[in-house]
């Protein structure tokens, strides 16, 4: 993966737009909901877990982020060793991926400058923060200039993407086709190659998850609870094999 490491991201500064709040009353209102679950989005949130404001809705609680790894690793043949995130956020999920051990090299890459210096910084609090290597970079841009080093046959991409924000429960069915900014057919395209796992709204239309099982094969479809309610169902999609690129 030499193409890969060159645009890889040392540790970045923390920028103005990277918060860590002490106090409800600093927390914007719309978030606010979510102020009152941070110690289930991150537990060490005390030692100083930095998030952009828009991060806050984004980011997978730790519980879910580690049953997901759990799952992740169950699922995935052992010859499988390379995991890319494709849109890492706070970190939330690659923090519980590179806890699990399972993966020699794990890719996470985000564009927004300030949300990844927020990511780096928690994984550091972690402890996992050398485990990563870290892409500032659009991750669709990023896969295509390195669609010549990334071996399929060893690589799974995990995917969790935004929703279109935090009105996405409006709808009783979310329409995974109109999906803002990445619609589920713009992400499938770039990781049909390889075995993926996507990250999906609990409400998310099964049907237009159901189009993209390669032939005859299954796609798991698990929802993630945590007191009950489910937060967010994850897709593990199969590869398609593809003849050519
Ligand atoms: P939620 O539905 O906004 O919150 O997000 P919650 O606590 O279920 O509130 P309720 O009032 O609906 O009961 C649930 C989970 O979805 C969050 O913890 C995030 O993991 C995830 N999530 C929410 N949004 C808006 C996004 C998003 O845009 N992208 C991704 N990848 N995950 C999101």
């Amino acid at each position: 993966m030499s193409d890969a490491e060159s645009n890889t991201a040392a540790y970045l500064p923390l920028t103005e737009k990277c918060h860590h709040y002490t106090r409800r009353s600093d927390v914007d209102w719309d978030i606010q909901k979510y102020w009152a679950q941070r110690y289930s989005i991150f537990s060490l949130y005390d030692e100083g877990i930095h998030m952009t404001d828009d991060s806050w809705f984004g980011v997978t609680p730790e519980p879910v982020a580690n049953k997901v790894a759990e799952d992740l690793s169950a699922l995935t043949p052992k010859s499988k060793t390379v995991l890319i995130d494709m849109f890492a956020g706070a970190g939330g999920n690659v923090i519980a991926f590179a806890l699990s051990k399972r993966w020699s090299t794990i890719i996470a890459i985000e564009k927004d400058p300030s949300v990844i210096a927020c990511a780096q910084h928690n994984a550091n609090i972690y402890g996992v923060f050398e485990q990563i290597t870290w892409i500032n970079d659009d991750s669709f841009s990023y896969l295509e200039k390195n669609s010549t080093s990334i071996d399929p046959s060893k690589t799974v991409i995990f995917a969790s993407p935004p929703w279109g924000g935090p009105g996405y429960t409006t709808d009783k069915i979310f329409n995974l086709n109109t999906m803002a900014p990445y619609s589920i057919k713009q992400i499938h395209n770039v990781c049909r190659g390889m075995d993926s796992a996507l990250y999906l709204p609990r409400t998310s239309d099964l049907r237009q998850i159901a189009k993209l099982a390669p032939g005859e094969e299954k796609i798991e479809v698990v929802q993630y609870c945590m007191e009950g309610a489910s937060k967010a169902l994850v897709a593990y999609i199969p590869a398609i094999a593809l003849t050519s690129s």
